[in-house]
């Protein structure tokens, strides 16, 4: 009888198909695998990766220069000092004889541990922990109206660099930790630079810039221990919230989803402030700005976060960069929400210089003005990502700032961090801070010089340099600041009355949310407050939860074992904002990552055929084994000992496979499938992860007692069973499995 499936022809052909999307699994860092002796001859510098983008090489002031990016990096074939000098030897020191000592005179020593010594520069006093990469900004022209910004026109291509941060951590901590997440855009325009200084939360801690020493010392670590690292769970920062409530909107952002996102590709980003927007015919409007991820707003679970933090501290740098080199382009829409630029400064009752208050979309509509696709990785993390100094001063015409007190100290504040991060006042000529628009500045000197200045007047008004340069008008689309009437008022430290209401959004984000997202926002609470030692500063955020919302302060007491206060301000009447919450659509999945748990006895072509089936839906197969190397042909990503469910966002089990030797004697080892294979499973399962298995795959679902639960899918072969798992993973989560308490 003729066989249905010729078995040897379908394994070698999907052998044959594996061995060429093994090389698609991103990660490998190098250009080509290395060799194993050590290379004896010389091979010129290494061939960037294909993902791998540069600044753009133009002069420190900005002029097209022609040079190729390689140009940038190291030349030539043979190890030379910093002047160019050949060398013999950078393995030993120069010393009297073999038993030395090391001799001063040295100088090839001394240049390469100096300069050593000398590596890094200060991290950013907030957002120290970054990932950056560069990609393209396309104009849709829908802001024409309303700005005269021209790289918002149709069609217009403009060069960005954009770097993701968290807020409180050191430069080495953990990304999944519980922070707001930095969003911050250079766009390199040919009007300028145009820096989006942005969140992933619309709204901030404080309303006065004056308060930001506050907040981030209350935020930070506490002076004596240092700990804890990169979180809020701790008395200080609670102490400062409970403290000082206009916090409290920022706070509950924080405490809910968002404070954990599932990836940069997966935030949405905020300009937070208010801006003033002026079109050609000189008129004005306000505006906030958002970005609108393409993939849709998605979080970790609190509990895998926590592990991450462990198992893969790089979480979201490594997804960020191996999405862009899987060809999976992280994309987000750029949007404006637009009021009428009136004296009050006010919408629907909002006042729009508050940056502790946002404008709901349901109220005002964002409108989408163009797309940013981000496709190349940084060449170089401490001169890219590292380096990159961005300002809210940097402006192109048709663009200005409002007086939002939190703005306005923001312009003070970025130049004057970069004079000690980047050692001196020409940063801006640093390849990545470079301008694509013609400097022409009067500006001199100084500590890192890059540009060689010509001409004899470095001042204005002159005539050695024939008056050169003129200060350029309208018709030369020159940066104008908009005449806005200040109103006649005394010199007072203090703020409107409007700024006074601290509870009624934090209660309209709270009502926004879904019984799942809000048990999520409860238990949060709980965790950070539990952590604290103060029982007083405890007592005093319930203080601020009763005036948010009743069910909220009692649950939170409750885990706190604490009496639940009554609220001291009226509950506000507010009406929700659906676009706030994460549930309840679909979105695309792109470089999302599919562990496939293989048995070596299991159904080998299967697992091929889904693998290949991932890598045609855009997304990353991981192939999870009993031990490294290759099963059947299988490239094997993950053994059961380095792969930890917290890596991938679905698990797709080929079969049921017995202890491998270094599994630990477990209970359920003796059920016979090895107990990390169940474990992940479990953990899958409580994460709210789609699983799925087929054949004897379907038998360690029986196992670990998930057989016929919301989002476990039994398939008749790999194929069908990915095709429903892909179909779960578009609502990001099985919502159903997570309990909820808050009705
Ligand atoms: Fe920042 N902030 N900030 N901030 N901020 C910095 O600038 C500051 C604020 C934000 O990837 C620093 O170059 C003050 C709001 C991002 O390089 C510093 C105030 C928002 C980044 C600074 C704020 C932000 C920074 C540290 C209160 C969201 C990372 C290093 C008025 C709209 C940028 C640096 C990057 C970085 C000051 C408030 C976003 C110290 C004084 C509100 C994304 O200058």
């Amino acid at each position: 009888m003729a066989s249905k499936k010729p078995a040897k022809k379908i394994k070698e052909a999907a052998t044959k198909v594996v061995d060429a999307l093994t090389e698609k699994i991103p990660g490998a860092p190098g250009s080509k695998p290395p060799e194993l002796a050590e290379p004896t001859t010389p091979q010129g510098p290494p061939v960037p990766k294909p993902e791998h983008g540069t600044p753009e090489t133009r002069t420190p002031t900005g002029a097209v220069t022609g040079v190729e990016p390689t140009a940038n990096a190291q030349q030539g074939e043979f190890l030379t000092t910093s002047q160019g000098t050949r060398l013999r030897d950078t393995d030993h020191s120069l010393k009297a004889g073999p038993r030395g000592p090391t001799l001063l005179q040295d100088h090839h020593f001394r240049e390469k541990m100096t300069h050593f010594d000398h590596e890094r520069i200060p991290e950013r006093v907030v957002h120290a922990r970054g990932a950056g990469a560069h990609g393209t900004f396309v104009g849709y022209g829908g802001a024409d109206g309303v700005t005269k910004a021209g790289f918002l026109a149709k069609g217009k291509q403009t060069p960005v660099f954009v770097r993701f941060s968290t807020v409180l951590g050191s430069r080495g901590s953990a990304d999944t930790v519980r922070d707001t997440r930095g969003f911050a855009t250079k766009f390199y325009t040919d009007e300028g630079t145009w820096d989006l200084v942005g969140n992933n939360m619309p709204v901030f801690f404080i309303q006065d810039a004056i308060k930001f020493p506050d907040i981030i010392h209350a935020g930070k670590p506490h002076p004596d221990r240092e700990i804890p690292q990169a979180q809020s769970a701790h008395d200080s920062f609670w102490d400062f919230v409970s403290l000082h409530t206009e916090a409290q909107h920022h706070t509950i952002w924080n405490m809910s989803d968002r404070g954990i996102p599932r990836s940069y590709r997966t935030m949405e980003g905020f300009g937070v402030h208010t801006f003033r927007l002026v079109n050609d015919a000189g008129a004005t409007v306000l505006a906030k700005f958002h970005w609108k991820p393409k993939l849709g707003v998605h979080s970790l679970d609190w509990e895998e976060a926590q592990m991450l933090a462990g198992m893969d501290p790089d979480f979201h740098r490594r997804d960020l960069y191996d999405a862009i080199e899987a060809g999976a382009y992280p994309e987000w829409e750029l949007g404006i929400q637009v009021f009428p630029d009136t004296a009050e400064e006010t919408f629907d009752g909002i006042d729009l210089l508050d940056p502790t208050k946002m404008v709901p979309e349901e109220l005002a509509p964002v409108q989408l003005v163009g797309k940013m696709v981000l496709d190349r990785t940084p060449t170089n993390y401490f001169a890219e990502t590292e380096q990159v100094a961005f300002h809210l001063g940097h402006l192109p015409p048709g663009i200005d700032v409002t007086n939002d007190p939190l703005l306005q100290g923001r312009l003070f504040s970025y130049v004057d961090t970069q004079l000690t991060r980047l050692g001196g006042p020409n940063f801006s000529q640093i390849p990545i801070n470079r301008p694509h628009a013609p400097v022409n500045d009067l500006l001199r000197d100084g500590f890192h010089q890059q540009a060689v200045h010509g001409g004899a007047a470095a001042y204005r008004p002159n005539s050695l340099d024939g008056g050169n340069p003129f200060p350029a008008g309208d018709a030369e689309n020159a940066f104008t600041d908009l005449p806005v009437v200040v109103a006649e008022a005394p010199k007072i430290r203090a703020n409107p009355a409007s700024f006074d209401d601290h509870f009624s959004q934090v209660r309209m984000f709270w009502l926004s949310m879904t019984p799942v997202e809000q048990e999520h926002i409860i238990r949060s609470y709980t965790f950070e407050l539990a952590k604290c030692y103060e029982q007083t500063i405890k007592e005093r955020q319930l203080r601020s939860l009763a005036n948010i919302d009743p069910v909220l302060c009692a649950e939170v007491a409750s885990g706190l074992g604490l009496p639940a206060p009554e609220p001291a301000v009226p509950l506000a009447d507010v009406t929700p904002s659906p676009a706030l919450s994460q549930l309840g659509k679909t979105w695309p999945g792109d470089g999302r990552t599919v562990g496939i748990v293989v048995d070596p006895d299991g159904d080998l072509d299967g697992v091929a055929e889904v693998r290949q089936a991932v890598l045609a839906a855009g997304m990353t197969p991981l192939v999870i084994a009993p031990h490294g190397g290759e099963v059947g042909g299988l490239t094997v990503q993950r053994t059961f000992a380095a792969g930890r469910s917290v890596e991938f966002d679905a698990l797709l089990l080929a079969g049921a496979p017995v202890p491998a030797p270094d599994a630990r004697a477990t209970p359920a080892a003796a059920q016979g499938v090895d107990p990390r294979v169940l474990l992940m499973v479990e953990e899958c399962w409580r994460h709210a992860k789609a699983i799925g298995a087929w054949g004897t795959g379907v038998s360690v679902l029986e196992q670990a007692k998930v057989t016929d639960t919301p989002g476990v899918v039994e398939g008749k072969a790999g194929a069908d069973t990915f095709t429903a798992v892909q179909r779960l993973m578009a609502a990001h989560r099985v919502w159903e499995r997570f309990t909820t308490v808050a009705r």
